[in-house]
């Protein structure tokens, strides 16, 4: 049984106020009685086996003003990235149709900026207006968004924004200096003022604490409705980057903090994110024992490499799993339908990744 009856549904209703003491205490559980919590969150709420499919593109790349210790982009530091100017909107178009085809559901685009200027500004609304107009979800990450910008992004279409807390209040100091924890809640206010979903995760693997994992996952929770997305990246040490030799994290800590993730936001996207080059296949079947239910798709997430489509294909095969579909919905016929199409679709193998983004 993939979820479970409506009574059972309500012994896990989201929660705001989790104690640091609380959070603690889920990470501190025996690991096969915290991935059993988890389990039974995640089947209450999601059909267990469908994973949501995001492609990413960076849309501006590197020169960033930002002195994120963590990222290539950042122009603090000399990573040797090749940096690149706003693309065009034709070629971000041609990417999100290959994409789709490719079997995404969402199309997420990054830009290398502290904020966008207006100028820029009027060239990603045209390209949210375009990708939304071939049926996938979009999403973009630009950096700090004000009120008005927040309010055009939601009118030109855009479904997600995605905007990290990135560690806990008390690391995050030791990692980025040119803007503030409050800066990211703010704009995460604007984002949600406007009545776009929410994408808000952060990076393990930086050298944090164990409390500083449960402090940045308190803080995605404390957000009233919790992210719709939440992405767990585990670092990507890019040679240049200040945390390029940062000790390695055991990944079945990682795999806590995404069960831990999964129970305190029991009804959002938990996002398997970057990092999984870096993973084997066990790690990544745990996290999605764990209750990760997304994942980035295609042969690059930003600057990085990401897992190769053939290696998740057959990762999605070996483990019985497939693409979520965008216009799904949580009652239990549509979850039965989900059910059935998914049996048909599994039985067909080269048609497991086709068309996520359904009828269009
Ligand atoms: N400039 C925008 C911003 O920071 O909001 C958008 C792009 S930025 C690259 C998006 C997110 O990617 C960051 O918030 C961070 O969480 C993640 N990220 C960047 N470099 C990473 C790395 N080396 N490993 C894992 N995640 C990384
Ligand atoms: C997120 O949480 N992870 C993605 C996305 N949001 C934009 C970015 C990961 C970037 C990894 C480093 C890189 O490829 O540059
Ligand atoms: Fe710039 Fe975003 Fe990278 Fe920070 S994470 S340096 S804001 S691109």
């Amino acid at each position: 049984m993939s979820q479970a009856s409506p009574s059972f549904h309500a012994a896990f209703p989201p929660r705001h106020d989790w104690a640091l003491e609380e959070i603690e205490a889920l990470f501190d559980l025996p690991f096969n009685d915290l991935l059993f919590r988890a389990q039974q969150v995640h089947r209450t709420h999601f059909d267990a086996n469908a994973v949501q499919v995001s492609t990413l593109l960076s849309i501006k790349t590197g020169a960033c003003p930002e002195d994120c210790k963590y990222c290539p982009q950042s122009g603090h530091y000399n990573t040797g990235l090749d940096k690149e100017k706003l693309l065009e909107i034709d070629k971000v178009v041609e990417q999100a149709r290959a994409a789709k085809q490719a079997g995404a559901s969402r199309f997420c685009m990054g830009a290398a900026w502290r904020s966008p200027r207006e100028r820029d500004l009027t060239v990603v609304l045209e390209m949210v207006r375009r990708v939304k107009a071939l049926g996938l979800e979009t999403c973009m990450t630009l950096g700090m968004l004000d009120n008005a910008q927040a309010e055009r992004l939601a009118e030109a279409g855009l479904d997600y924004y995605n905007h990290n807390l990135d560690t806990s209040p008390e690391y995050y100091g030791d990692i980025i200096t040119t803007r503030t924890y409050a800066d990211r809640l703010e704009t995460l206010g604007h984002v949600r003022h406007a009545g776009m979903k929410i994408c808000s995760g952060g990076i393990l693997g930086m050298g944090e604490t164990p409390r500083d994992r449960a402090g940045l996952l308190q803080q995605l929770a404390r957000l009233d409705p919790h992210p719709e997305s939440v992405p767990i990246n585990m670092l990507v040490k890019v040679p240049g980057t200040p945390l390029e030799n940062v000790a390695d994290l055991d990944p079945l800590d990682f795999v806590r903090a995404i069960a831990v993730a999964r129970i305190l936001m029991p009804t959002s996207h938990v996002r398997l994110s970057a990092g999984r080059e870096m993973m084997d296949d066990a790690t990544q079947a745990l996290a999605f024992l764990a209750g990760a239910n997304s994942i980035f798709y295609g042969d690059k997430l930003l600057t990085t490499e990401n897992p190769q489509v053939e290696r998740d294909r057959d990762l999605f095969g070996r483990l019985g799993l497939h693409p979520e579909r965008i216009d799904t919905c949580r009652d239990d016929a549509a979850q039965q339908a989900l059910l059935d199409d998914a049996m048909i679709r599994r039985r067909t193998d080269d048609a497991l990744f086709y068309d996520a983004a359904g009828v269009h």
